[in-house]
């Protein structure tokens, strides 16, 4: 710290009033983006509102922070290549507690607050379920008060829009940063130097030590943009620190000597490319070059950033380091930490490599988020050699120790060695990311009881063997203040009106709302909330594509990423079968559903755009055959987002969760949808068990195989019998290949087709078709069945109190973390993750 912190002008008391939004709203619009009412857009009242918002977090900003360096307590750093933070406006006014004050003020002024947050542009800097995941732990992290950091990319473009054109998926750059982002703060001061490339050259010390020097490196700098992150309403606000990529300032000097000015000036431009985009791949690791570079880029920044702090706190202590600092890498994708956290407790301070390793190891704790083994990271020998050689060399020997412990170990069978070996053969050698992360981590976790059942059994199951501890369980959760609060405030109130206002941070306190499920005018009110989603949600879909949906109907809903095993497939081929159904018999009794589909597929993804595509063909057909007479429709709404998602799943009755079993890690969209009155139909997958464990099995839709029973049949599984003995299965699949849903371009689909009858239909959408149909089947009737709908609606919400991110924090928290929240008068966790009330009450301070 400079000499500024003995001014006189800081004080603890607050020098200047904190103004009225209004006052400040109009202020900003005048004196911070000089406008006035002939140049005004409604862009710059969104910004105004922004940073009208934003001044009002500072004092507690600033004084957080400040309390986590007086404090000392130990610190978690939250690393993750994606954080899926949507848009910040409403989060932060609930969280503050401002929303209605706000909302009035504006009035006052003549705007309205719900226009002008659809102006705010989703933060879409992740791919799904591990980027947003991220985000509902920020949420959850300062609402517990975590002394908790999240460090990330700022990428300049995030998940690419998605347009369809022809029923095809389009790809746009989404450049959210165009109208500048009034949450940011940048600070330059923070930018740190990250190398690359070059080489090592070794050397004897005097001591007789063998050093290492990593020269002759590109370098790029690393700039420090900070966004607040307030808790609910308890007065901390944490930080996610995000990364944006300059060059450093000394422009190419050889080119520059030899007069190339353009040249030196392109390269520049080079360097800055690492932040510019997300991969927008979610499962498919991609071996480029620039993806590496993204990642090492990420993990030198905050490392540098860290070990700043920890160095100002303890000086060269370095053998507290785990004891003040616990890092989280989210999935294998920061794992480059491990090596570089050793390259500068070795190289740059001085230790020696066993108690490097020690603290190394205690530091770092791995999140596992699929087991899919074409999204495991493995980085080809030569190109670590390239980019990060002095990394290689520390993969290596960190390699040949753990194995040489093995080799002493004879109750190894012959093939462990290679398999939990970091280094790989097929096709070249290769650095098996996962299996550093592994070795390198105290703590491993997967993300439901079944996701890590399989873990331990299948992909770690010799680590689990030669460290039984190390693996263990935290099931995924959701934070309730953006998924009930913010998403749906119509349901929020009258939850809170019923059962009290503590819900919002103890959210297992929704079972008392069985209480009420014989009374009749709160039946009543649930249904009306339901049903005003679901208007709201018929009108966008109209005014956005022209299609008219009832909102009688029954709402089936899925919404994530496209992909085989998601088998969105499964469920157009159920909506191929009710259209059969109508046209076989025009005047059959069925039950009038609305089909919603959602997500993108990645760029690369043939099969699941050929996916996307079907799904639009037969969207035309349906929703425009007069014999349908509005009984069935499908629409797929296009550029999935979560501000898109808080406008669905409100509107949701039933929520497709229909993976193939084994498959699903977690899935958080389930718990997002039955927080908010949807039933679930969906197979025993991911966190999907643990929720129908609470909510009771008999009170949801279960169907199809269980992930053992898929392993089981993958020996004998043959799709093309089922094919041929199912005549209904057997008219739908025919139906796809000809070209009723590709009109003109007959065979478009042959490729499903065949990938279900003759590839061996990997994700056993044919073996699980018929049990779906009765499921569906079920859930249709039960529809019908007005008040039991609505009891079994109450009951799956009121039983969704164990899927709140507070408590999976918590528990990582206390098995992973072992940190401890400041002290502050709202509610926390006790370390079995069960709530209690600590300090104080009502509104908090830090
Ligand atoms: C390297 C390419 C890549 C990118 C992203 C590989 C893998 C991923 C992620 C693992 C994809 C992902 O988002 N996984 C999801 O994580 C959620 C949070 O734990 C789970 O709920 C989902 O089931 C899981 O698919």
């Amino acid at each position: 710290m400079t000499e500024h912190t003995e001014s006189r002008f800081f004080t603890d008391e607050p020098r200047f009033r904190s103004h009225p939004l209004d006052e400040a709203f109009a202020r900003h619009l005048e004196y911070s983006l000089v406008r006035d009412k002939h140049t005004v857009v409604p862009h710059d009242s969104f910004k105004a509102l922004a940073m009208a918002i934003r001044e009002r977090l500072i004092r507690d900003w600033l004084r957080t922070q400040e309390e986590y360096r007086r404090n000392g307590l130990k610190r978690v750093y939250y690393l993750s290549m994606e954080f899926l933070m949507g848009r910040l406006l409403r989060n932060i006014l609930t969280n503050l507690g401002s929303y209605q004050e706000c909302r009035v003020l504006l009035e006052d002024l003549g705007f309205s607050l719900e226009d002008l947050r659809e102006l705010e542009p989703d933060m879409g800097l992740g791919n799904g379920g591990l980027g947003r995941l991220a985000a509902c732990f920020l949420d959850s992290m300062a609402t517990l008060g975590l002394p908790a950091f999240g460090y990330g990319i700022r990428y300049e473009f995030g998940i690419f829009r998605q347009t369809i054109v022809g029923g095809e998926q389009r790809e746009e750059a989404d450049n959210w940063l165009r109208a500048g982002n009034p949450w940011e703060v940048v600070r330059p001061e923070l930018s740190y130097r990250v190398r690359f490339g070059g080489r090592v050259v070794t050397e004897q010390s005097n001591d007789g030590r063998l050093e290492f020097r990593w020269i002759d490196t590109d370098d790029v700098l690393a700039v420090a943009h900070d966004t607040p992150v307030p808790g609910y309403r308890n007065g901390v606000v944490n930080n996610l620190r995000l990364w944006q990529a300059k060059a450093t300032l000394e422009l190419d000097f050889p080119d520059f000597n030899r007069g190339d000015y353009m040249t030196a000036v392109e390269s520049k431009n080079q360097s800055e490319n690492i932040s510019k985009v997300l991969y927008p791949n979610d499962v498919f690791h991609e071996g480029r070059v620039l993806r590496l570079k993204q990642e090492y880029f990420l993990v030198a920044a905050s490392l540098q950033d860290m070990l700043r702090h920890f160095e100002e706190q303890h000086g060269p202590a370095w053998d507290l380091l785990a004891e003040r600092v616990a890092v989280q890498l989210n999935d294998t994708h920061p794992a480059l930490a491990i090596p570089e956290l050793m390259r500068i407790l070795i190289d740059d301070k001085g230790l020696d490599w066993i108690p490097a390793w020690e603290i190394t190891q205690s530091t770092f704790a791995y999140t596992n988020h699929t087991l899919m083994p074409e999204a495991l990271e493995r980085w080809p020998v030569s190109l670590l050699e390239e980019l990060l050689p002095r990394h290689l060399q520390i993969i290596y020997e960190i390699n040949q120790r753990f194995l040489d412990q093995l080799r002493d170990d004879d109750s190894a069978d012959p093939g462990r060695l290679q398999r939990v070996s970091i280094i790989g053969a097929e096709p070249d050698r290769n650095v098996r990311m996962a299996n550093l992360s592994v070795i390198g981590s105290h703590t491993v976790n997967g993300v439901s009881a079944l996701h890590t059942d399989i873990l331990r059994d299948t992909l770690l199951a010799d680590f689990n063997r030669i460290f039984p501890d190390k693996i263990i369980n935290i099931t995924n959760g959701i934070t309730p203040r953006r998924w009930l609060f913010d998403s749906n405030p119509l349901l929020a109130e009258l939850i809170m009106d019923r059962i009290g206002p503590e819900v919002a941070t103890d959210l297992t306190q929704l079972t008392k709302l069985e209480d009420l499920l014989e009374d009749e005018s709160f039946k009543q009110d649930w249904r009306n909330c339901k049903w005003v989603s679901k208007v709201e949600l018929a009108r966008l879909i109209e005014h956005e594509q022209g299609i008219e949906i009832d909102p009688e109907s029954l709402f089936s809903v899925q919404i994530k990423r496209l992909h085989e095993y998601k088998r969105q497939l499964l469920n157009i081929l159920h909506v191929v079968t009710l259209y059969r159904r109508i046209k076989d018999n025009p005047d059959a009794d069925i039950v009038p559903r609305t089909v919603l589909i959602s997500g993108k597929a990645a760029p690369g993804y043939g099969m699941a755009k050929l996916i996307l595509q079907l799904i639009n063909g037969v969207s035309r057909v349906v929703n425009n055959d007069t014999d349908v007479d509005g009984r069935l429709r499908l629409v797929f709404l296009p550029d999935y987002s979560v501000s898109l998602a808080m406008k669905i799943i409100p509107a949701s009755d039933l929520s497709e969760q229909i993976s193939t079993a084994g498959y699903e890690a977690s899935g958080t969209g389930n718990m997002k949808l039955a927080l908010n009155g949807a039933l679930t139909i969906g197979t025993r997958d991911g966190a999907t068990v643990e929720m129908a464990k609470a909510i009771g099995d008999e009170n949801l839709f279960l169907f199809g195989l269980a992930a053992d029973e898929v392993a089981r049949l993958r020996e004998s599984y043959d799709p093309h019998a089922i094919y041929r003995a199912n005549p209904e299965l057997r008219g739908v699949l025919d139906m796809i290949t000809g070209d009723v849903f590709s009109p003109g371009r007959p065979g478009l689909f042959k490729p499903i087709f065949d990938a279900l009858v003759h590839h061996g239909d990997p994700f056993f959408v044919v073996a699980d078709y018929d049990a779906y149909i009765e499921a569906q089947d079920r859930a249709g009737r039960c529809f019908q069945e007005r008040d039991r709908w609505t009891r079994l609606s109450i009951i799956n919400a009121a039983r969704m109190g164990h899927f709140s991110s507070d408590r999976t924090v918590a528990e990582y928290a206390s098995c992973v973390w072992n940190v401890q929240p400041v002290e502050q008068a709202c509610t926390a966790p006790t370390p079995d993750g069960t709530w209690d009330r600590v300090v104080g009450n009502g509104h908090a301070t830090v």
